[in-house]
């Protein structure tokens, strides 16, 4: 018997698992120690990053998220990647922020097909006052859905943060998108510094952080190791990582960036997943493009987290269909918010919105 368990001729069911011990949260992360990481052996690097996941998290359990753009297009800053910079020459039209109800009418829509948060993200380089207190009325009315809130709405000051978390919102997404290193050949309207003050204000305020980057822009494996370290290093792991796979735009620079290795996405979630052992970490853009087989080696790495629903902000995302058949395919149940009347999408789910960290993963199987 090895600390896993016997060796394994029939999978143990998760609940006669025998119990791995969590990995300590480190915050002083080497970009040498990253890249190790990343160029360990695929099967080594998995096998670590699935014992580390079955340590804190349920591995069949999966979160879904909901996007809905607020306002679109006509953005100032200059982002390489994004549709929605005024920037580049993009065929997006563009669209004035959303009244309260068609972001109700969406939000509901998320609910009914199980999605337990809903994230509203708006083509802003930072909020004004006016808007933010539309933004502020939007987030309580999704509250009061009885949905997890997140929105993402450019750099932040304190005082917003604040008022935001006044309202009641749960998670603030802002990216740090890249390494340092590579930051500059992507953007160059705001600062490296900029996001991780963001960030700052976000935390200081008892928000959840959701924050993450972008893959495939043209950055090397060092790139990637390097964004980890800055991830797993701030102050607090971000609850919440998104890991994107560019989404190429036509009339953006980095529009025809040769496409990244598949195993390089596998690998960095698998990284992510060890180095920030208790947080959520989302196959979050690009999944519309992706196999079933490919996605399936994300979760295995430990991606736990996916947007759901047939839109991400102004791009297809995989169909809820597709998903509901994958989800049922690999026997992954979700969590979804208390709310009796909704529809069940697919496979199964389960009522484990509590978002512990060091969640047992020995819950009762709900199939
Ligand atoms: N304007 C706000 C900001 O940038 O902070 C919020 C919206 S912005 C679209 C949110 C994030 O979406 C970006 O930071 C980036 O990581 C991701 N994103 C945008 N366009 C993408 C694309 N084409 N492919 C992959 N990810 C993308
Ligand atoms: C994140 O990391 N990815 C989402 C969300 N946060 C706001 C956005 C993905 C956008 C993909 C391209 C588009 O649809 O415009
Ligand atoms: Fe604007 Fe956000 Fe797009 Fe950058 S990513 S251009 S800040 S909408």
């Amino acid at each position: 018997m090895t600390e896993f368990g016997p060796p394994m001729h029939a999978a143990p069911k998760p609940s006669e698992a025998p119990v791995v011990v969590a990995a300590p949260e480190r915050h002083d992360w080497t970009v040498d120690e990253a890249e190790a990481l990343l160029d360990l052996p695929f099967n080594d690097l998995l096998f670590s990053a699935q014992r580390g996941h079955r340590a804190r998290f349920d591995p069949n359990l999966i979160q879904l998220s909901t996007l809905l753009s607020i306002k679109t297009g006509g953005c100032s800053e200059d982002c390489g990647y994004c549709s929605q910079s005024a920037h580049h020459e993009t065929t997006l039209e563009r669209e004035r922020l959303l009244e309260l109800n068609q972001v109700l009418d969406a939000a509901r829509a998320a609910r009914a097909v199980g999605s337990s948060r809903f994230c509203m993200g708006a083509a802003w380089r930072n909020p004004t006052e006016k808007n933010l207190e539309r933004v502020l009325a939007m987030v309580e009315g999704v509250k009061a859905l009885g949905m997890e809130t997140c929105v993402t709405l450019g750099m932040l000051t304190a005082g917003q943060a604040q008022r935001l978390a006044d309202a009641g919102l749960d998670y603030y997404n802002h990216n740090l998108d890249t390494s340092p290193e590579f930051y500059g050949q992507v953007i160059s309207t705001r600062t490296y510094q900029d996001r991780l003050e963001t960030l700052d204000h976000v935390r200081a305020a008892g928000l959840k952080t959701c924050s993450g980057g972008i893959l495939g822009m043209g950055e090397g494996r060092r790139d990637r190791a390097s964004m980890l370290c800055q991830l797993a290093n701030l102050p607090a792991h971000p609850e919440s990582v998104p890991i994107n796979l560019l989404v190429q735009i036509e009339g953006t620079p980095l529009f025809g960036t040769d496409a990244l290795d598949p195993f390089e996405l596998v690998r960095t979630i698998a990284a992510a997943r060890l180095m920030m052992p208790g947080s959520y970490v989302r196959l979050s853009a690009g999944r519309d493009d992706m196999s079933d087989e490919l996605q399936a080696l994300c979760f295995l790495a430990g991606a736990n987290s996916v947007f759901y629903g047939e839109r991400l902000l102004t791009t297809d995302n995989a169909g809820s269909d597709r998903d509901r058949a994958l989800f049922g395919r690999l026997g992954l149940a979700f969590e979804t918010v208390e709310a009796p009347d909704r529809a069940e999408p697919g496979g199964c789910h389960r009522h484990t919105n509590d978002h512990d960290r060091a969640r047992s993963p020995r819950v009762e199987q709900a199939r």
